[in-house]
Order: C-alpha cells, then structure tokens, then sequence
C-alpha cells in the first residue's frame, strides 16, 4: 500500500516523463495499487477541456472514508490518526487512535442519519479548529453527504449567502471558540445567519466553551446527546467515483462566492499520492500543517492526504503567538513534529519577533518544513531556512489551489534540489505551460506569462456548484484548451517555475483569498459611499494589505472622515469578516476609468505602492487629470 514514493532526481525525471507521455497509464497504476475500491473503473479520465467535463475512474465505487480509516485498522489501529493540540497548553491533549477515529466517525454518521440526511444533502459545518471538524467531516463523506466547510471566521452574511448557495439542510456549528486569549461567541453569528437561510432545517451544536447561547426551539439541537445515544457501526455508503465529496467556496472576481465541487476518487487518489511524496511521509512520523481546515489546505493536507495514507496528523486549535511567541516551536518539540507546513504570513510574523523563542527550543524532529498560500518572499524563506529548517530541511514552496485540489508545483524533498522563492518543478502528471498576451504559448526557459495547466489532473475540481458556465468562462475561456490558473508565473533558466501572483482582481492578505468585488460592494451599502476601487499593496507580515479609494456621495462631503473609515471597516467585518478589512482609505473624487468605463487598477495600485514613475499606456483613460490629485493626497 502506499509505495509510490519518488526516491531520487532521475526517477523524478524518469517518471515525470513517463506520466506526461501516458497520464491514464500513469494514474491508472497509481489508483489501482495504492486504494480500496468496491469496484474498478471502466476508463481512467474522460474529458473536453473547452466545455471543462473531467471525469475520472469512470465507472469506479469507493468510499474515501473506508481508504482513510477502516482499511488501516488492522494494523495501525493503535496508531494515532490525530494529535489535537487545544489553543490553551494547559488543557489535555486528544490523541486520537486509528480505532477511536474509526468509532466516533461511525457515532457521528449514524447522529447525521437520524437527523434524516441521506446522500448528496449538503451540510454545512461552521467549526473552530476541534477534533468534532475533522469528524464531521468524515462523517459526512462515510454517509455520501457533501459537506461544505465554512471558515469559523467569517460574518453572519458570508455564512448566510454560502448556506443558500449550496441550500445546505443541516449546519453544525459551536458554542463558541478560542483564539489565544480570545473566546468568541461563534452561536451567535450562526443565528444571525441562519434567519435567512430557508434550507437549514436543524443546527447541531458542538459545546466547546460553554458559554450561554440561544438555543432555538425545534431548530437548534446540542450534539453530545445525540452522539452518545448513536450506535458504533455505520455501512459506509458505496459512492460512484464522480459523486460529490465537498464544497468548498472561495473567492473570485464578483461578489457571488465561487462553490468548488470536488468528488470522490479523483480528489482522494491526487491529495494522497501528492501528500506522500511532497512531505516524504514515513510510517512513523508526526505531521502538522497549521493551516484551518475551513480552507483547502486543511481539507486535503490536514485531513484527507494524511488519512489515506495512515499517517499522523496534528491538529492546533490555537494562535502562533499564544500563550507566547513561540507555540509553534514549543508544540514541534513536544510531538516531535517530523514535517511542518504553514503559511509566509506566519512565517513573517514569527520572524519579527526575537529569534531566542525559536532556538530555546529543541526542533531536530523536524526532516520537511512547507510553505503555503502565497508567494514566499526571499527574507522569509531564509529565516525559516535557517532558524526553523537549520539549513537541514528542504523547504517545499507548494503552488496550488482550491481549485486544483492538491499541491501542482513544489520541491519533492531530497529529490529535487530547492531555490529560494520557486516552486521549482511540477509533480509527476501537470502540465505548466505559460501563455503570452496574444494567447500563445511561449516555449523555452527563461521567460514569464499567464500560468496555464494543458492536461486535467485527477484532482481539479468538477464545477463551481450550481453553475457551470462560470466554471467554464473563469478557467477554461481565457486560453481554450486549457486550465487558466489566474497566477502569473516566471520559468528559469532550468525550466523552476516561481509564481509571481495573481493576474486578476484577487488579493491574497495573510494568505486569504480576497475578491474586490465583494468588498467593494459591501462598501457600496453605506449610505455615503458612492463608489470604491480596492486594490492591494505589499505589506511586511500580511503580505499584502488593502487600500481602498472611496468616493462619497455630495451628502457624505460633509461627514467626519475619520468615523466614516470606522464604519466603513465596520461594514466590511460584517459581511465578509475581519480579515477584509482595508488598512488605508482614501476618500478621492474621482477614479481612473477607461473609456469603456473600466477602473484602471494598475495606476491605483502603483499610487498605493507609492510608485510614481511610470503608469504606462494611459492613452485610453477617459480623465486622465484625476490621477495628479489621487497621487497628491496618498496615504502613505
Ligand atoms: C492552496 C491555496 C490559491 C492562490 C494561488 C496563488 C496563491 C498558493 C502559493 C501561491 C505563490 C505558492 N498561492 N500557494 N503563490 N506560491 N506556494 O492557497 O489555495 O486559497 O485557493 O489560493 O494562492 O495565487 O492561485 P487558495
């Protein structure tokens, strides 16, 4: 089981080679050695990259759950599946073995059944970072619900408008959460959420802070009860390969948030090959990506990547910084954490902070240290290299996307020698190519485009749910015939790829994914505002931060600036959630537009920057005199 290990450089090349030339053959082998399947497929993939069908193992019955935990019982059921660390060091932590995993998985499935959700109803799961996420999760896929995690820090609109997205039946939330020194009352949010959400017929509620909630009558259900009265034993549900596993949604460029549909064999077979051989996972290590799991990362590198192949996963429930700066490093030297994946932004953080917390602590577990999200920096890549790795651990810079459902570019460690700030090479089965502005492709080294990917991969995702012709205008339209990832990227002189950032109105702030569009219409909702443009700016930690130039109404003119900043902040955590907030606003009176009436964000976003010199091709600007006052009146 599981020996599809890449061991060294010319068997990297030897088999990269090999899965271009044949990729049925490739993940044919792959899925049939390496899986349990009630039932082989009828053909490996079937596809139309213009009208964006993917199918993969066409024909084939499985359960992921069965791959993620009954077929490992046998001989790793003693073996912990998760190490729970909570936010506070001083409460216990869960260990949770293949067994246990196996029993309260098959409790909660059977709790989710007696609440009379049957395959291919959506439940939505609005949870902090406790073991109840990873097993209702699972507890979902065991019973073929699709789930759709909601990340525990968005508002009571962003959860409203997903919930009816996906018309989820069932929601399970908590009573709250903890972040650091923090409790927040997550029920209430739910509550706020929930009184426009006609589908949601039940919430069952996690007790985890126990502070006072609202329980409402006939809705709201506390799950301990349930959960204790359920029976162990639960019959996985035999799911067709192209059943749906999940929902996940994110960011795109107009408001209405984009549900990525992943399904079932073709996402299990890529988070787990990808798993194994971009953290060179043995039997007997500890892994722990810091990432949530309400995003992508958590879903395939936290939970499901690490499961079907057996392995040790830890989950942290808190904050780098708490109860002190170095958690992080405290709870490495505690599990004796063999592979760490986190974030630049965190990375960033941590490193404005003395290097003592890091080297008071003993980190020589560590073999693989990650890197998700966004584009890793030079600086930071070399302080991780040096006080976190000790120049021992390669550092994988993995490239990917919610969208691509596991890791596309990244170092195989040991294997592939690394560079600071690339992604370096694609795993075995992509296929990168880069676009030039006219729409071709444009060979050789040493040059930079539009990141495209030529051949599907067993991992993209199927769909945006419940609209297909968006899945197909946002990534298969741009360069017919192939996926358009929206990154740019740079290719050198030995073909390592390094990702320079997002060619669309996406801003990615501590590793968030941000649409303009939905920020900017939740500005649009105060009384004031006549019209915004946000764009992003480099910052130190976050990476990029947001800057937002507002014109008011002639009724706002008159309006104190600085409480209209607060209100409009205020306005934007209530939507979407903290993490949109802008940093600096500028009330302008006017913004750049083409003649078609197009803002023209590439001068905004050279104003933010505080980089005057050269605007480029302002020809078709219909005011080109606004740009001298905007410049004027910077926030700098
Ligand atoms: C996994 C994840 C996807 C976007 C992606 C790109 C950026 C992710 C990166 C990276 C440079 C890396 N991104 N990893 N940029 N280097 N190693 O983050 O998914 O939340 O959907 O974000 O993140 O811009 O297009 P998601």
């Amino acid at each position: 089981m599981n020996n599809y290990l890449i061991e060294n450089l010319p068997e990297y090349f030897k088999i990269y080679k090999k899965s271009i030339k044949n990729p049925k053959k490739f993940w044919d082998k792959i899925a049939d050695e390496n899986f349990v399947w009630y039932q082989r497929w009828s053909k490996v993939v079937d596809y139309d990259m213009h009208e964006a069908k993917i199918k993969w193992f066409k024909g084939a019955k499985l359960n992921i759950t069965k791959n993620c935990i009954d077929r490992h019982l046998a001989e790793r059921g003693h073996k912990n599946a998760i190490i729970w660390e909570p936010n506070n060091p001083d409460e216990p932590t869960q260990y949770i073995t293949y067994n246990e995993l196996y029993d309260r998985v098959g409790k909660m499935a059977n709790v989710l059944r007696s609440q009379g959700i049957e395959k291919g109803d959506r439940v939505c799961i609005y949870l902090p970072m406790i073991p109840e996420l990873a097993i209702c999760m699972l507890a979902c896929a065991r019973i073929g619900a699709i789930h759709s995690v909601i990340f525990a820090g968005f508002s009571a609109s962003a959860v409203a408008s997903r919930v009816n997205d996906c018309e989820a039946k069932l929601l399970i939330c908590s009573d709250g959460s903890y972040r650091g020194s923090k409790v927040l009352n997550l029920k209430s949010i739910i509550d706020e959420a929930l009184e426009k959400t006609p589908s949601v017929q039940h919430v069952l509620v996690v007790k985890r802070t126990h502070n006072e909630v609202n329980m409402k009558e006939g809705r709201d259900l506390w799950l301990q009860p349930l959960y204790d009265a359920a029976p162990i034993e639960n019959v996985p549900q035999i799911m067709d390969a192209e059943d749906p596993l999940f929902i996940l949604y994110t960011s795109g460029s107009t408001g209405k948030p984009k549900g990525m549909l992943h399904t079932c064999a073709g996402y299990m077979v890529y988070s787990a090959y990808t798993f194994k051989n971009v953290f060179n996972y043995k039997e007997n290590d500890i892994y722990w990506c810091t990432a949530d799991i309400g995003w992508i990362t958590g879903h395939s590198y936290i939970l499901y990547g690490p499961l079907a192949n057996g392995a040790t996963t830890v989950i942290f429930e808190g904050v780098p910084t708490y109860p002190q700066p170095d958690r992080f490093w405290e709870v490495i030297e505690k599990h004796k954490v063999t592979q760490f994946y986190t974030a630049p932004t965190a990375i960033r953080s941590l490193a404005k902070e003395s290097s003592d917390w890091v080297e008071k602590h003993d980190l020589s577990s560590l073999r693989v240290i990650g890197s998700v999200g966004e584009p890793i920096n030079d600086e930071a890549w070399h302080w991780y290299n040096d006080h976190v790795g000790k120049k021992k651990c390669p550092i994988v810079d993995t490239w990917w996307q919610t969208e691509t459902g596991g890791i596309m570019i990244a170092p195989v460690p040991f294997v592939t020698p690394t560079k600071p700030t690339y992604a370096t090479l694609p795993l075995p089965g992509i296929q990168p190519v880069l676009m030039d502005e006219k729409r071709n492709e444009i060979t050789g080294n040493q040059t930079d485009g539009s990141l495209c990917i030529r051949f599907p991969w067993p991992g993209i995702a199927r769909t945006i749910w419940g609209d297909h012709e968006r899945y197909k205008q946002t990534y298969f339209s741009a360069f017919p015939g192939k996926y358009f990832t929206g990154d740019g990227a740079l290719r050198d002189e030995v073909g390592y790829y390094r990702i320079t950032g997002r060619m669309d109105d996406v801003i990615i702030v501590s590793g968030h994914n941000l649409g303009t569009a939905p920020i900017e219409d939740s500005i649009g909702l105060h009384p004031a505002v006549a019209e915004s443009a946000i764009v992003g700016y480099p910052h130190e930690v976050k990476g990029n931060a947001l800057y937002g130039y507002i014109i008011l109404k002639d009724t706002g003119e008159s309006r104190d600036r600085e409480n209209l900043k607060k209100e409009i902040n205020l306005l934007i955590s209530d939507t979407i959630g903290p993490i949109a907030k802008l940093d600096k606003i500028q009330f302008v009176q006017a913004l750049p537009k083409t003649r078609s009436g197009k803002i023209m964000r590439r001068i905004l976003r050279k104003i933010a920057e505080g980089d005057f010199s050269n605007f480029g091709d302002t020809s078709t600007l219909l005011n080109p005199e606004v740009i001298e006052d905007i410049k004027n009146n910077r926030i700098g």
